[in-house]
């Protein structure tokens, strides 16, 4: 990539770091209404009028798991008093906005907070970052000492997709020699390893071009809300005539703004994506010129071994049968005419191909065995199949959804792979699969200090058994944990195990810029820096450009970022050398080999992509063989079957009766316009003009069958633990399925993760918190 391909975009209108003249900002109480910008009005602050003529300007970057807006901050007198959307393509929302009370918060933790009470009490007495330093140096020792470095663990998280923040973790617990991981995104680790293998890449968004789609499916995702800045390309796609189909149980933000609802029962979208299949496949509306050029389809499996035929001494070409030769030969080979099933040729009898695999999977589910496993009506199976097949070029949008946090999600997402490349949408404005998209598909980043290699051998505690695992002390016992960007005690499943294990563990440090649920359960609560107090680089995978987060103003107190912490403790600990460098030479190794520089991101946010981005255009997918690769020698290998097939969840009402029995609601979770995960909701602005109290969605006929009405106090809750909550009582969901509320704080009340699913979704050892039963009862 050079720098000409790079867009420069276009210069605020202020530049940064010069002095404003006159008003017509945002006016962040009118934001909060809704009403946007304002020109002309005085600018209001936290409710009071202040004057910004002699305010300085600095960007920053939203930097958690959201769109990472560029955000310009207005400082006055060394205090960040307003925030608006920087130099960006779309509007930062509220949350964004009311970064100025995030900052200011006067809850804020401005020294090392050590416990002195029992660990939730939240009783603790403020030290000096010389005794926290000393503390975690003894206790990372004496941990080391009696339980060797698999006895220590970190977890980082979403809360900074700073360059300069969770990879520095990495770096500093193998500098010290290894600790023992905790593994699998709660977020997307279905479609990571699913994508990864089958596509060649992740975070391939089709963002840029969905207003061009004749056809969209939002598919267990809910855009309107959690990608809501770019929903207007949507509407935009519909004012031209593309019909909007939305896939949920719930009647979400996004399906009451789309021209058909369809709902399901949560977890079984791979039945009905196979279902559709079917019906592509049998009536041929299937693109075969796509197919043949552009997926692994017309590989050969050997039915002895079950494994791809590849070509001897070339491990990125497989065999293919070839209709003129009437001969196995390589698919790469020119003028030959591979085979798409192999009935009636003379190998049928030892090879099937990859599209006969598939469609055997696919053939069983008539529109009439979908409906009764997911519950879409057959008519409707049928009209979405041929919708979709036709209505070209058409989308799905998958933006890291809920159907795949299901107990096989990953065969969901590849389904929704297998339906783009059999109808040739990929590579194409206005299709393909749009997935959380960002600027690491087209320029590799460096890690700020490259990790040394850990020393012996570490087990893995999977991220959904985080409590259950280290309460039984598996792979080993843990002394010494570290918490960063991350909120366990709100987003782990099964949050009472969560809870116990972080009283386990004889040491618990987290890092936080709040007191926030997980900093309750801690030993040592570090203060750290938040957004505009700090000097970051966000080059990461929900933007398409490459920020710079520039100071704006101190933090408080003695807070700290996360990277002049490590550099404290290596210093301490003997290895302060690679971390001893300034934020922006940092930067500058980050950057090396991109084509941007520190320089130019000065003068504002660089996007490397082209415009408008279209992922594996012309169909070039990113894997060896650059073609989709269908068949998935990695599930092979777990003992799963190679291509997609429907399993049905355990956790489910069809599933294992006697939990059923007990526990006869389907809770799936939704995110809301409140809070990113937990991050946001504990500000004024958010609570004023939205709730400050956790809500259940529940059907009319659920509701009265347990003398519930709307505003009642509630428990959803199963043998994991109880979530309280305030009904909201209304046929937006299918009856039978309750929704619930992601990211509530202890402080509030407590998460809907004491209740979710903590199994292993066993094909990328994901999350499955959409396959969760509970019952409710009304508060006592
Ligand atoms: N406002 C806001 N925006 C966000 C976030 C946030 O916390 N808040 N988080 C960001 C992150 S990290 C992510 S991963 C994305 C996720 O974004 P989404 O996936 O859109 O988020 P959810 O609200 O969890 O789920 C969307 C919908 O899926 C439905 N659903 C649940 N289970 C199933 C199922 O099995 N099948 C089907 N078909 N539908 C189901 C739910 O009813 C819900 O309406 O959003 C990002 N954007
Ligand atoms: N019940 C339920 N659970 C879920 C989900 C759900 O829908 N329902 N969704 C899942 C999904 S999709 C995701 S992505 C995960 C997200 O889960 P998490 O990654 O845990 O996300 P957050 O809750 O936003 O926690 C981020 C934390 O980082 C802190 N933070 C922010 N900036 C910094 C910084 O610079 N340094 C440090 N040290 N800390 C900082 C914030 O204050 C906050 O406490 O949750 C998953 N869990
Ligand atoms: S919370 Fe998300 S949508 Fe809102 S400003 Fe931040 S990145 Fe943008
Ligand atoms: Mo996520």
């Amino acid at each position: 990539m050079t720098n000409e391909n790079m867009t420069k975009k276009k210069p605020s209108g202020v530049s940064r770091r010069t002095f404003i003249k006159g008003t017509g900002a945002v006016a962040a109480a009118a934001a909060v209404g809704g009403i946007g910008i304002t020109a002309g009005m005085p600018d209001v602050v936290e409710g009071a009028p202040v004057d910004l003529s002699n305010a300085k300007t600095f960007t920053s970057s939203c930097a958690m798991e959201c769109l990472h807006h560029n955000l310009k901050g207005y400082v006055v007198d060394g205090k960040l008093v307003k925030v608006e959307t920087g130099d960006d393509t779309t509007k930062a929302c509220l949350r964004g906005i009311s970064r100025t009370q995030w900052v200011n918060n006067p809850d804020r933790p401005k020294m090392p907070m050590l416990r002195t009470g029992e660990k939730g009490e939240g009783k603790w007495k403020e030290i000096s970052w010389d005794e926290a330093t000393d503390l975690i140096v003894t206790k990372i020792k004496e941990t080391q000492s009696e339980l060797g470095n698999q006895g220590i663990t970190y977890k980082g998280g979403s809360g900074n997709f700073g360059a300069l923040t969770g990879g520095v973790a990495g770096a500093f617990f193998n500098y010290l020699g290894g600790y023992t991981p905790i593994v699998g995104s709660l977020c997307c680790q279905a479609v990571t390893s699913t994508m990864t293998p089958m596509l060649g890449t992740r975070y391939e968004d089709t963002r840029d071009t969905i207003q061009d789609s004749n056809y969209i499916i939002v598919w267990g995702t809910n855009p309107a809300v959690t990608m809501q800045s770019y929903f207007s390309k949507y509407q935009e796609a519909m004012s031209k005539g593309a019909r909007l189909i939305t896939i949920d149980p719930r009647l979400s933000e996004t399906a009451a703004k789309s021209d058909e609802w369809i709902t399901i029962l949560p977890g079984t979208d791979t039945a009905l994506g196979l279902g559709m299949l079917k019906i592509i496949i049998e009536e041929k509306l299937y693109d075969q010129g796509f197919l043949l050029k552009h997926t692994g389809v017309p590989f050969l499996v050997d039915k002895a071994t079950g494994d791809q035929v590849k070509a001897e001494d070339n491990d990125t070409s497989y065999m293919v049968y070839d209709q003129i030769s009437k001969s196995i030969v390589p698919h790469d080979q020119e003028g030959i005419s591979p085979a798409l099933r192999l009935d009636g040729t003379p190998i049928a009898e030892q090879y099937n191909t990859v599209f006969e695999l598939i469609y055997n999977e696919a053939k069983i589910w008539t529109p009439e065995k979908v409906q009764e496993e997911t519950d879409v009506p057959a008519g409707k199976v049928v009209l979405l199949a041929h919708e979709y097949a036709t209505a070209k070029p058409a989308m799905i949008v998958q933006n890291m959804g809920s159907f795949q946090r299901t107990e096989y999600g990953s065969y969901a997402v590849g389904v929704q792979f297998y339906l783009a490349a059999f109808t040739g949408n990929f590579g194409k404005a206005g299709g393909g699969v749009c997935d959380a998209g960002g600027v690491g598909t087209t320029i590799k980043v460096k890690t700020a200090i490259p990790s040394p290699k850990p020393q012996g051998e570490f087990g893995q505690i999977p991220s959904p058994k985080l409590g259950e695992y280290i309460l039984a002390d598996k792979p080993n016992k843990i002394g010494f944990m570290w918490v960063l960007t991350t909120s366990l005690m709100t987003q782990f499943p099964n949050t009472a195990a969560v809870k116990e294990a972080l009283k386990k563990i004889p040491f618990v440090v987290v890092v936080d810029s709040l007191m926030t649920s997980t900093a309750l359960y801690a030993d040592l609560v570090l203060p750290c820096t938040t957004i505009f107090e700090d000097t970051n680089l966000l080059a990461h995978n929900r933007s398409h450009l490459v920020q710079l987060m520039e100071k704006a103003v101190e933090p408080p107190g003695e807070a700290k970022s996360d990277l002049e912490i490590f550099t404290m403790l290596a210093k301490k600990l003997g290895f302060g050398e690679a971390f001893d460098k300034s934020p922006e030479e940092f930067i500058e190794i980050c950057l090396e080999g991109t084509g941007i520089t520190l320089e130019q991101l000065k003068q504002g946010p660089v996007s490397p992509m082209p415009q408008p981005y279209i992922p594996y255009p012309d169909g070039k997918f990113r894997t060896p063989t650059e073609k989709a690769e269908l068949f998935m020698p990695a599930w092979k290998s777990k003992g799963f079957n190679p291509v997609v097939t429907y399993i049905r969840p355990n956790e489910f009402i069809n599933g294992d009766q006697a939990l059923a029995e007990k526990y006869p609601l389907m809770a799936v979770q939704r995110k809301t316009n409140r809070t990113i995960h937990s991050t946001f909701g504990n500000l004024p602005w958010i609570s004023e003009s939205t709730r400050s109290k956790a809500q259940v969605l529940i059907h009319p006929d659920d509701a009265s069958a347990r003398g519930i009405k709307s505003g009642d106090k509630v428990v959803a809750y199963n043998d994991r633990g109880e979530h309280h909550c305030i009904a909201n009582v209304q046929a937006h969901i299918k009856k039978g399925i309750v929704a619930l509320e992601n990211g509530w704080w202890e402080q509030q009340g407590g998460s809907s993760s004491y209740v979710t699913n903590d199994f292993v979704e066993p094909l990328s050892g994901g999350h499955s918190n959409n396959n969760t039963l509970v019952q409710i009862r009304k508060e006592a």
